[in-house]
């Protein structure tokens, strides 16, 4: 291959991968309020626990919701419908109640499969970890270690089975890049919170295997 042909490859395979720039979670529905739409009370005590609120003449979902029934909001998200009926999902918008930061979003195919996960693990609303799936099974995660939206790490899956990682910072390996075990080790080692996070939002790609 001539190197004009290489130099064409290369921009095409950067062009397809990671982020050009960090990427800002949309968090503008976040201000907005709408009429209550329906309250459940889950553990049967007079009080409600589950609230939803109709946004954007119904097209989005407010729910909110009282984990461990003290009376105070425990986790909030936006569903976004393609349509008024709220048949088929778009979008599902989830904000950090302490902070108020979106830090998680989930997108939707035509089908009503989940897509991608979006997370920011650093109450910036700045994207820090992609993951893509379709169905329910997991196809690669993109991680981006120092915030500047470029990947710096890279996990593949076959039909969520870990095939290998790939680590694109200095600080490098030293351990087995395609033993999972030995990547989780290092990365909830070298970035806890972030690890964390993409394991808390993975773990339902891995059910059926445990
Ligand atoms: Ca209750
Ligand atoms: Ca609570
Ligand atoms: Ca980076």
């Amino acid at each position: 291959m001539k190197t004009a042909g290489w130099v064409l490859f290369f921009s095409i395979v950067l062009a397809q991968s990671g982020w050009a720039e960090p990427v800002r979670l949309d968090a503008t529905i976040t201000g907005e309020t709408g009429p209550l739409a329906g309250t459940v009370d889950l553990n049967k005590d007079g009080n409600p626990d589950r609230w939803r609120y109709s946004l954007r003449d119904g097209s989005v979902l407010k729910i909110e919701r009282d984990i461990d029934y003290d009376g105070v909001v425990d986790t909030r998200r936006w569903t976004f419908f393609r349509d008024k009926s709220q048949e088929h999902i778009e979008k599902i918008v989830y904000a950090d109640v302490a902070t108020g930061k979106v830090g998680r979003v989930d997108s939707y195919d035509k089908l009503g499969f989940l897509a991608r996960i979006q997370l920011a693990t650093n109450d910036d609303e700045l994207v820090d970890v992609d993951i893509l799936c379709h169905g329910n099974q997991l196809d690669s995660a993109e991680v981006d270690f120092n915030g500047d939206g470029v990947s710096d790490f890279n996990l593949t899956f076959d039909n969520s089975n870990f095939v290998k990682a790939e680590l694109k910072t200095s600080d490098a390996a030293g351990f087995d890049l395609e033993d999972i075990e030995a990547v989780k080790q290092w990365w909830s080692t070298h970035y806890p919170r972030q690890f964390a996070a993409a394991a808390k939002v993975a773990k339902r790609f891995f059910k059926d295997k445990e």
